[in-house]
């Protein structure tokens, strides 16, 4: 007998198989699907968080047949379909990185994905974060140990398909626990000589936060930026696209050019860190630009 297609969605993918999550989401429904050949491959390849239409074997198996278009899709960590990217920073141990930050709020606005910035292990510190509210992002504190903001991260949550990102360590499996007592993700120690996490989460897995899909995803520290044309650059930082059209010429990379509101503004709308990462990333971007010139 063959059965009729179902729709699912991809909560994780290993190399050949996919667990696949039933469109009624009943989580005891899980299916273990392969996939046909040409959905294995490079761009091509099934990524957690597809939407795909698999046909129901035997034994919670199945087979996936067709995977539908995406809506976003991130490389690093590889999702797809995510609307939301929570980027998860520590106040302290270990301590943020804004240009970390800065990089990923560039890459969520490529992909266009919404970034809500959230500061964990408000236990152990205090940070200043007021800039990136003013600049119009959301910025949530918490603690996982306290519980501290858990609601309000909660209540981001509902409804949507979101991921959490952020450097090794800072609390990402831990506020997902502290969201659901049931659960019990992996958690590691930050390790007191390198002040680092340790990298204890291994792939992206996305599991219920009430009425909405989280994905839990690995840390990391240094994350490439692809497919941005330099000359683009400027309109994903908020507070340079707004001056951009008083620059003195319509094509100022607002570096030296004569005339540049953008740089004119430095030290007063225009953050100078923020600043001098956006001339770091455009150094980036040129060398994609030209790959020649690596
Ligand atoms: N004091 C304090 N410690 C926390 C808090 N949240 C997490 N931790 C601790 O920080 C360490 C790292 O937490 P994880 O949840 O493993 O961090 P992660 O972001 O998932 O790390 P990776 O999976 O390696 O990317 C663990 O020892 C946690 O107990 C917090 O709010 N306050
Ligand atoms: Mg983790
Ligand atoms: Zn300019």
């Amino acid at each position: 007998m063959i059965r009729e297609l179902a729709e699912g969605i991809v909560v994780r993918s290993f190399s050949k198989t996919n667990l696949v999550l039933p469109a009624d989401r009943d989580w005891t429904g899980l299916l273990l699907c392969e996939t046909r050949g040409r959905l294995r491959l490079g761009r091509n390849r099934i990524y957690t968080g597809d939407r795909v239409l698999f046909r129901p074997g035997d034994g919670g198996r199945g087979r996936i047949e067709e995977v539908r278009p995406r809506t976003t899709i991130l490389f690093r960590p590889p999702v797809a379909n995510v609307e939301q990217a929570v980027l998860v920073f520590a106040a302290a141990e270990p301590d943020p990185s804004r240009l970390l930050l800065d990089r990923l709020l560039l890459v969520a606005a490529v992909a266009g994905i919404r970034p809500v910035i959230c500061l964990n292990k408000m236990d152990l510190g205090a940070e200043d974060f007021s800039l990136y509210r003013d600049l119009g992002y959301p910025v949530l504190t918490a603690s996982a140990r306290t519980g501290e903001g858990l609601s309000q991260l909660a209540q981001r949550l509902r409804g949507k398909v979101s991921i959490l990102i952020g450097p090794s360590g800072v609390g990402k499996s831990s506020l997902l626990n502290a969201l659901d007592h049931d659960r019990r993700l992996p958690t590691g120690e930050v390790s007191s000589k390198l002040g680092r996490g340790r990298h204890t989460t291994r792939w992206v897995e996305i599991l219920p936060v009430g009425d909405g899909l989280v994905a839990d995803s690995p840390g990391f520290t240094s994350l490439e930026l692809h497919d941005i044309p330099s000359g683009e650059l400027a309109g994903f930082f908020p507070e340079m696209a707004a001056l951009v059209g008083s620059c003195r010429y319509a094509g100022c990379l607002h570096r030296r050019e004569p005339g540049c509101a953008v740089r004119a503004s430095v030290g007063e709308t225009v953050d100078r860190l923020r600043y001098d990462h956006y001339l770091f990333f455009f150094a980036e971007c040129v060398k994609e630009d030209n790959p020649w010139s690596k």
